[in-house]
């Protein structure tokens, strides 16, 4: 067998940023109940006919520019980035949508973010953009964990929702550098805190080891698909791991089958898979369908230019 060519840099950061906004455009309209896909199906697409993203390409995109802005993590101007681009349309959680418009209304984040919940939120919300940090902070690993919890806190202050955030910036991280699929888990292992993620990892390695072919229903009732970061971040990095050397449309279909939070489990998924592969194997006609693709792949090349300082 030919030696596969070796991927660049640059064409994996821009496979994580455009395959975190592809897995969520192309997850939306299978995510949730009847009622959420109804109205998808009415406000799924832009004027121009392409696919748009939710609030995980939104928060990915509002994080990315505060990063590129500020050069670090900024929690304060984090803050108002993501309550400035707060809009009821693109699906935001339910607590997260309250946080966002009391910061928008010029309550701290420090106060609003444990203001609906009292423990903070445990949503996946501060994983699914974590894929940002994960290319800025790449030559950074020192700072990596750190700045993972500092971008999920403002929202998502929970410590399942902080560990979430951190565990898939790392396993980006460790696909840009090329790890196989359990290094990945493992190193996602590491830096969680709290120890409700312990059984999950342990199925997802064993699964992953055994190349065992389950199915999405027991990938949903196992590890699950929902909304928490406990139920979906160890569900990303198996299905990225599972599927790293199949087409991306195949993750998806699976993710689509599976059902529930399908949006952000096949965008972390998805910015995982394009960390691993490059942005030229992600599919193009979906690219060309997606909304701003072109302004989502203009912020990723100008990640890989911090993320090299
Ligand atoms: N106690 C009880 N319930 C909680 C707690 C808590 N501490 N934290 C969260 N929940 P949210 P997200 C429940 O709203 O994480 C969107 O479609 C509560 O029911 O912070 O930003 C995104 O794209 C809360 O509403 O949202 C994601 O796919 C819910 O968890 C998904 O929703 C989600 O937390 C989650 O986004
Ligand atoms: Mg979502």
């Amino acid at each position: 067998m030919q030696p596969k060519p070796p991927i660049d840099f640059e064409e994996r950061c821009r496979g994580a940023v455009l395959g975190l906004a592809l897995g969520d455009a192309l997850g939306a309209p299978h995510e949730g109940g009847p009622i959420e896909r109804l109205l998808w199906r009415w406000i799924g697409s832009t004027r121009d006919g392409r696919r748009r993203f939710t609030d995980d390409t939104q928060m990915a995109l509002d994080l990315a520019d505060s990063l590129l802005r500020c050069g670090k993590v900024d929690q304060d101007d984090l803050a108002k980035t993501f309550a400035g681009s707060y809009r009821w349309s693109r699906g935001y959680g339910p607590a997260a949508a309250r946080v966002l418009k009391r910061i928008r209304s010029g309550r701290d984040w420090r106060e609003a973010n444990r203001s609906v919940h009292r423990t903070g939120s445990f949503g996946n919300g501060g994983a699914m953009r974590a894929p940002i940090v994960g290319v800025f902070f790449h030559a950074q690993p020192e700072n990596l964990v750190t700045a993972a919890r500092q971008t999920a806190e403002v929202t998502h202050a929970h410590p399942l929702a902080m560990d979430g955030a951190a565990m898939i910036a790392v396993a980006t991280s460790a696909a840009l550098a090329g790890a196989d699929a359990r290094t990945l888990l493992d190193r996602a292992r590491q830096v969680a805190t709290q120890p409700e993620y312990a059984e999950r990892f342990a199925i997802a390695a064993d699964w992953l080891t055994a190349n065992a072919p389950v199915s999405p229903r027991d990938v949903r009732a196992r590890l699950g698909m929902g909304i928490t970061a406990l139920a979906s971040c160890v569900t990303a990095l198996y299905l990225a791991g599972r599927f790293r050397d199949q087409p991306f449309e195949a993750m998806l279909a699976f993710t689509a089958a599976a059902g529930g939070d399908v949006d952000t489990v096949s965008a972390m998924a998805g910015a995982l898979w394009g960390a691993a592969n490059g942005a030229a194997k992600l599919p193009a006609a979906a690219i060309a369908r997606l909304e701003a693709a072109e302004q989502i792949d203009a912020v990723a090349r100008q990640l890989v230019a911090a993320a090299r300082v």
